[in-house]
């Protein structure tokens, strides 16, 4: 039998665009594929949800991959290493309390557990907006703009689609890009003390790890803050490459999306 290439381009056409047609209103979108964002992936979609994950860039994996100065293994403790051990990522004990594991490892089963249980993970797609919405005078985030990153990083004046979601993770890391942009363009308060972004402080490993889960929470009607970015919107620390934090957050942020979406039923 031959092979026709238009067979298969249609083939990744018709394929492509019912995947994406299936995420034109979703229960839960992603944006960014790093840690956290695949552990809230994969645990909300393994509940059932309908959950898409936006990312930027051609591969996924965010700052994981790359380990600590690209020597790429992660460090997790005992707490983190329990979101590792239920995808079946090997775990070394290095001393007491400290366990590693090779990142790339790490992160392609993280990324197979949420492609498995049936989120939809888009790369190279960039979200530049959020769709906002007033419900009894309080504003409230409905969904995402997205734009293809070639649009994007080629600086194309080409306009964006939407996606609608009933909750956003905001799980950009360090940039915490969509807060920003949420806030800079509405006349709007976050749930932080002073009602902005606080901002990230230095390295400090351990108050960093705590406060990660901590600051995981609703930050704004219908937007939840996960990994790196809830620390960064809190205004607590950095950590380093130790991603206990950044897995038990995602865990955390699918925990209380989860909550939410069962009460509404
Ligand atoms: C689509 C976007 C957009 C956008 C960004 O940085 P990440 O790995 O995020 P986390 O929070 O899961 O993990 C943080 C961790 O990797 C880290 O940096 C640590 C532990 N640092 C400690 C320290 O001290 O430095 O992933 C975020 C992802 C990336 O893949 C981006 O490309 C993607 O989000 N992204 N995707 N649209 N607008 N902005």
């Amino acid at each position: 039998m031959g092979l026709e290439e238009v067979v298969i381009t249609e083939a990744i056409m018709d394929s492509y665009y019912e995947k994406f047609r299936s995420c034109l209103q979703v229960d839960i979108a992603v944006v960014g594929a790093g840690p956290s964002g695949l552990t809230a992936a994969w645990h909300l979609s393994r509940q059932g949800w309908n959950v898409a994950v936006f990312e930027r860039k051609l591969s996924i994996g965010g700052g994981m991959w790359g380990g600590g100065m690209t020597w790429n293994t992660i460090v997790v403790q005992e707490e983190g290493k329990t979101v590792l051990e239920e995808a079946g990522v090997p775990l070394i004990l290095f001393r007491d309390g400290y366990y590693t594991a090779d990142a790339i490892a790490a992160t392609t089963t993280l990324a197979s557990k949420a492609c498995l249980s049936g989120a939809k993970v888009f790369n190279c797609i960039s979200v530049e907006d959020v769709l906002i919405r007033e419900d009894g005078g309080q504003k409230k985030v409905t969904g995402l703009v997205i734009n293809s990153s070639p649009v994007e990083i080629a600086g194309l004046h080409i306009d964006p689609v939407v996606i609608e979601s009933k909750y956003v993770i905001e799980s950009t890391g360090h940039p915490l890009e969509v807060l920003h942009t949420l806030i800079r363009k509405n006349d709007v308060r976050l749930f932080t003390p002073s009602g902005g972004i606080e901002g990230e402080q230095s390295m400090w490993a351990e108050r960093a790890e705590r406060t990660t889960v901590e600051n995981t929470r609703e930050i704004f009607p219908g937007m939840y803050v996960s990994g790196m970015a809830a620390n960064a919107s809190f205004g607590s620390y950095r950590m380093g490459p130790i991603f206990g934090g950044m897995l038990l957050s995602g865990q955390k942020a699918a925990q209380l999306i989860d909550a939410r979406l069962r009460e509404e039923i």
